[in-house]
């Protein structure tokens, strides 16, 4: 019997990293995901996918060089992910070194120990919209033109280029894919997309009164994580590598975004509990963002299932069942306790 495949991902204990390792793993892959040391790493979001006892963690950081090479020289994938990365766009204008450190010089050094220890290896980055930034063309597709506007996007070019760069110096299967806004119920909850999602069950459960938020006129096009993880493993089954956008090719506001949101839980006066706060808008900001994903669709047989309604409607339901069974844990220790 043949040895199954084994992949090593960056950023397991993300978003993404918790849907893909999901994902590979009921593909029948070995999954090995890298790790920062901590004293105690949050595993929280594989737990909930329940499968935070199937992968295997090995310690290692994108600002370390050796301890990468250590990772990929001791395990041997065959396919590497680089899914880690400071992924929070405004806190990159608060951390522009360290964001440029590790989302931007952590992909060659993801590359380097590729191309030291086995060149055969298969290689993903986690390319992103905001490389568009101000954007030179709408829809976006493979063939438009970077302008970054934060940052966390000049860093995501640098990883873009390097990453094509390594593909055509050392001729290694490396693809990037250029993904756009892509959400879950284990989204981050500073996130627009959870942040709206959160509040409103909280705010139906009667534990939040109001929603602070920054710009609601900016678009966005945003997918379903589970659905944009396969985007990633397709690309790296083909015979060869390439970059692909992936996107659902529709756009909407932060405030449908909210409007969706609220009408779940029966609200419909919703401005009454949404404060402008201009703590919340960016220095400069990505205004229409919408992906043209019509190479993945026609290259990699790749589609989205979830649509944006679908995908609020999810991500408030989940909230509502995430609060009341954390009320009803704190109403159980109380009478414990009494
Ligand atoms: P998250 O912010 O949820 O996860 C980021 C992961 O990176 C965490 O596991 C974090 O580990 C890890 N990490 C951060 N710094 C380091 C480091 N120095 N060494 C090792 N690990 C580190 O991101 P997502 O899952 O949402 O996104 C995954 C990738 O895709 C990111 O690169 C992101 O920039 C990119 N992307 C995301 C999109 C989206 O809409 N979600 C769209 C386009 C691109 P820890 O738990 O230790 O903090
Ligand atoms: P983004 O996601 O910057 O697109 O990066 P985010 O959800 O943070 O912002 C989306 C849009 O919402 C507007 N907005 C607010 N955003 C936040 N976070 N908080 C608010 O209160 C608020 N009010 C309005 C923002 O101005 C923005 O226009 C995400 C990350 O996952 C990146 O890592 C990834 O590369 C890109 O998506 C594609």
């Amino acid at each position: 019997m043949s040895r199954p495949k084994k992949a090593l991902v960056t950023g397991i204990t993300g978003q993404d990293g918790a849907y893909l390792a999901q994902f590979l793993l009921r593909k029948g892959y070995e999954v090995v995901g890298l790790v920062r040391r901590s004293s105690s790493p949050s595993l929280e979001r594989l737990a909930r996918l329940g499968v935070q006892n199937d992968v295997k963690l090995v310690e290692g950081d994108l600002g370390d060089q050796y301890s990468i090479i250590n990772a990929v020289q001791a395990e041997q994938p065959a396919e590497f992910y680089n899914l880690a990365a400071q992924s929070f766009v405004p806190e990159s204008w608060k951390t522009p070194v360290q964001t440029g450190e590790f989302t931007g010089l952590g992909v060659t050094r993801c590359l380097e120990a590729i191309r030291c220890v086995n060149p055969e290896i298969r290689f993903y980055q986690a390319s992103s919209s905001e490389m568009y930034g101000k954007v030179l063309e709408v829809p976006q597709s493979e063939e438009t033109p970077f302008y970054p506007r934060s940052p966390y996007g000049v860093a995501k070019v640098y990883g873009y280029w390097i990453t094509v760069n390594y593909r055509e110096s050392y001729g290694l299967h490396s693809s990037n894919g250029i993904l756009f806004n892509h959400e879950s119920p284990l989204r981050g909850h500073e996130f627009i997309t959870r942040k709206v999602t959160s509040a409103v069950a909280r705010i139906a459960l009667g534990l939040q009164q109001e929603l602070r938020l920054g710009n609601l006129e900016a678009r966005r096009d945003w997918g379903f994580a589970g659905d944009y993880v396969e985007a990633m493993w397709l690309m790296l089954q083909q015979d060869e590598p390439d970059d692909f956008v992936i996107s659902t090719n529709e756009t909407h506001t932060v405030r449908e975004l909210v409007e969706v949101a609220f009408r779940r839980v029966g609200i419909t006066d919703w401005e009454q509990h949404v404060v402008i706060d201009p703590r919340f808008y960016r220095p400069a900001e990505v205004d229409l963002l919408i992906g043209d994903a019509t190479k993945a669709r026609t290259r990699l047989g790749w589609s989205p299932k979830v649509d944006f309604h679908g995908l609020v409607e999810m991500m408030v339901d989940e909230d509502i069942a995430w609060e009341t069974e954390r009320m009803q844990l704190a109403i159980h220790s109380d009478r414990l306790a009494a």
